[in-house]
């Protein structure tokens, strides 16, 4: 394809119900959604960033100064662009992978609409639905998050996955145990934590978890190695995994033994194959993350997740989870515990352009 032309936009998309990690409450997701314009049609794509660099160092307005300053305009002069060559002609500017990620996704999905052909064919997806878990934010005390849990699991989700920090850690995870007995359950720090918490990390280890996420810091590899040689829950690793390169030194180190793959995160959906290949190959277990996805991405998602070797349920919830409106025209839902993977062209869903404009906060558009 050329591309002739990309539109950005910053949407703004109220929650459904406030979301608290360890490193903040978000009760509005901001998010850019981006439109590439070709020879051969149009795609969409979205980058991932949130308002403030609280989960990695990239932002939205960090995100849209790189992308319309440097990277749309590299793309822009590239001319006729295969979208496997899109992340070689962007890897001369160090990091901004989200950004990367988003730009990425349209123009592939610009090319695959074009040849009438869906994005989980195209990555190699070897099923037509995936099991859906669901991430849920730290709550005002256990009780309550109890209650918000058994809500999830009423709807069919199939694994339950809280977020913990020091002192919201051992009693939430033990209130959802004693209520809910031996349902599939997992914690996530969101880097919440230090080497010096390991003892009280390892008392994680009689809940039986799938795993805990990201303990430690982005950059503590050998740490986390050490940590995972003191815990007997399987310590998986999330922001840590930049890209496949990092994955595969995060294995060769022994700091995880399960990785989360977010696309947005390690710039795109192709090297997101490269690292469920790698892990495969390895015979590590990996899963699909979220990052709060509007309907683009929660519908690559689920392409990605349909691959073989995710073989635990991902964070690939239904629409509602988060959104009482999407900005597609059939947002995902959730079918016996399961989403569908979308059989359509490219990224297979539409764009509900009323409800697009309807959440636009700010809006570009850049052209050859
Ligand atoms: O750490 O996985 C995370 C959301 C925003 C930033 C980081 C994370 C998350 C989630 C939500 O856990 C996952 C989802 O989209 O359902
Ligand atoms: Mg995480």
């Amino acid at each position: 394809v050329t591309l002739e032309g990309v539109e950005l936009r910053v949407l703004h998309l109220p929650l459904v119900a406030p979301f608290t990690t360890s490193f903040g409450t978000e009760t509005v997701r901001e998010v850019i959604v981006v439109r590439a314009l070709t020879s051969d049609g149009e795609g969409w794509g979205e980058i991932v960033t949130q308002q403030a660099p609280l989960y990695s160092s990239e932002y939205t307005q960090g995100a849209w100064d790189v992308a319309a300053r440097f990277l749309i305009p590299a793309l822009l002069d590239a001319g006729t662009l295969a979208p496997e060559k899109v992340a070689g002609v962007l890897a001369p500017f160090v990091g901004h992978r989200m950004v990367k990620a988003g730009l990425e996704l349209a123009i592939l999905d610009a090319a695959l609409r074009a040849e009438g052909r869906p994005l989980g064919e195209y990555l190699g997806a070897t099923v037509d639905r995936v099991p859906s878990g669901v991430s849920v934010g730290i709550q005002a005390d256990p009780a309550a998050l109890v209650e918000t849990v058994g809500g999830y699991l009423d709807q069919g989700y199939v694994r339950i996955k809280i977020k913990i920090k020091p002192g919201r850690d051992i009693l939430d995870t033990a209130a959802v145990r004693d209520a809910f007995g031996a349902i599939p359950l997992q914690v996530d720090a969101n880097s919440a934590f230090t080497l010096a918490d390991a003892d009280a990390l390892a008392e994680l280890d009689r809940f039986d978890l799938l795993l805990i996420e990201q303990p430690l810091q982005e950059d503590d590899l050998v740490d986390h190695a050490t940590l995972a040689r003191r815990l007997h829950t399987p310590v998986c690793l999330d922001e840590s995994i930049t890209s496949r390169k990092a994955a595969a030194d995060a294995l060769a180190l022994g700091a995880a033994s399960i990785i989360n793959i977010k696309a947005g995160r390690i710039g795109g959906y192709l090297e997101a194959v490269a690292i469920h290949d790698l892990c495969r190959d390895a015979g590590i277990p990996v899963w699909c993350g979220g990052m709060l996805e509007t309907g683009i991405g929660r519908a690559a998602n689920a392409a990605l997740a349909a691959l073989p070797g995710f073989t635990l349920p991902g964070d690939v919830s239904a629409s509602d989870r988060f959104y009482a409106r999407d900005i597609v025209t059939e947002p995902a839902v959730l079918e016996g515990g399961h989403v569908r993977v979308p059989t359509g062209p490219g990224i297979g869903v539409e764009i509900d352009r009323a409800a697009l404009d309807a959440f636009t906060v700010e809006r570009v558009e850049l052209r050859r």
